[in-house]
């Protein structure tokens, strides 16, 4: 008998721009797991209005997300994916968890504590409970594999903590999820800051490569990234932080290992490296913005696949809510 597929679930905030630290921490991890897999991806867009967003780029990055996902080789055929706020459920569920999770947890986040430095004229109600809300997403799911970048992983613990606090105040309600980190580019950084990692809220844009960046821009910001004083491409991430950072990003755009890399700069200059990874990583990404460009312009199609994501996505969400109410007490009509 064939075995049965674990349910999978991942999303991204529609807050800016994807940067190429998504895109290896996340994206391009998701489209090798969509066949062994049942998946669920959303587009997180309850998240991102924790930190203020501008109603009319919210919609465009909605949009621009949702063309990206699929021109990066994620199939909507295959995959459920969708919106997160077109599925009341998540909200629903939210409430309840919140009766299950304590402030001081949510005031301990390594997230919510840089947010709020970051945006301390609006720490708001929804920037605390956003871990909450994630776990409603995953547990919604009944989710058993969560492919995430390290930064989540603190999030994803939660998550865990929550389901194993409710199935064991009640009985077995949530699969207890798992954490998939990649390796090696499970944390992309700030190609001028090493120590930061990539983000595509960054203050400075130029440490950050976006999947919207064009080939001269690129290899631009790539000339520009910081290095260290010896001239050799070796990995040593204590010691070489942004030279590892390149070769983590060169072996993903390029598929060779890193040994592979550090065999084929042997004895060149940083100067040939940091054009190498440059050409490496706009030879990727020409060919998708080129698919999210055709995607863009269909919007009956995106608006297609965003509906029969909605749908299918409600049927899953329904029945574990259903089943939570159930436990809790509410009545049902
Ligand atoms: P923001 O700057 O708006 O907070 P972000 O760049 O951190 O956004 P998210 O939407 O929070 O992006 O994250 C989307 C996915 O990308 C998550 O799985 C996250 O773990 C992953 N991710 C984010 N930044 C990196 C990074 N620098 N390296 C690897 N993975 C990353
Ligand atoms: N908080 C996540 C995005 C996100 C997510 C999720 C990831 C929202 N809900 C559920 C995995 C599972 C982030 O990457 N910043």
């Amino acid at each position: 008998m064939e075995e049965r597929k674990k349910n999978l679930y991942s999303a991204v905030q529609p807050t800016n721009n994807l940067t190429i630290g998504n895109y290896i921490g996340a994206v391009q991890n998701w489209v090798e797991l969509q066949d062994g897999y049942n998946c669920f991806f959303a587009i997180a867009n309850m998240h991102a209005i924790t930190v203020r967003q501008n109603p009319a780029e919210l919609r465009q990055h909605t949009l621009e997300l949702l063309a990206l996902y699929i021109a990066c080789g994620i199939n909507p055929e295959k995959c459920v994916l969708y919106l997160q706020s077109h599925v009341p459920a998540h909200a629903e569920l939210c409430w309840v968890l919140n009766n299950y999770t304590y402030v001081g947890e949510m005031e301990r986040m390594t997230q919510y504590k840089d947010k709020s430095a970051k945006h301390a004229d609006n720490i708001n109600m929804g920037l605390l409970d956003y871990p909450v809300l994630m776990a409603a997403d995953i547990l919604l799911y009944q989710t058993e594999a969560v492919p995430v970048g390290r930064d989540q992983r603190q999030h994803l613990e939660i998550a865990r903590d929550i389901a194993i606090r409710f199935n064991n105040a009640y009985s077995p309600t949530f699969a207890v999820p798992e954490g998939i980190y990649v390796k090696g580019g499970a944390k992309i950084c700030d190609i001028l800051n090493p120590a930061k990692k990539m983000s595509k809220s960054a203050e400075n844009p130029n440490g950050s490569i976006f999947m919207s960046d064009d080939r001269d821009t690129v290899i631009r910001k790539f000339k520009r990234a910081v290095t260290d004083s010896e001239a050799e491409v070796r990995y040593d991430a204590e010691n070489k932080p942004g030279i590892s950072n390149l070769l983590s990003i060169y072996s993903v755009f390029s598929g060779k290992t890193i040994e592979q890399a550090e065999a084929e700069f042997a004895g060149k200059g940083y100067g040939d490296f940091k054009l190498a990874v440059g050409e490496a990583v706009a030879d990727k990404l020409t060919p998708i913005q080129a698919e999210q460009a055709k995607l863009l312009k269909d919007r009956d199609y995106l608006n297609g696949v965003l509906k029969s994501g909605a749908e299918r996505a409600s049927y899953t969400a329904n029945k574990t809510l259903a089943k939570v109410y159930k436990k809790i007490g509410f009545i049902q009509l």
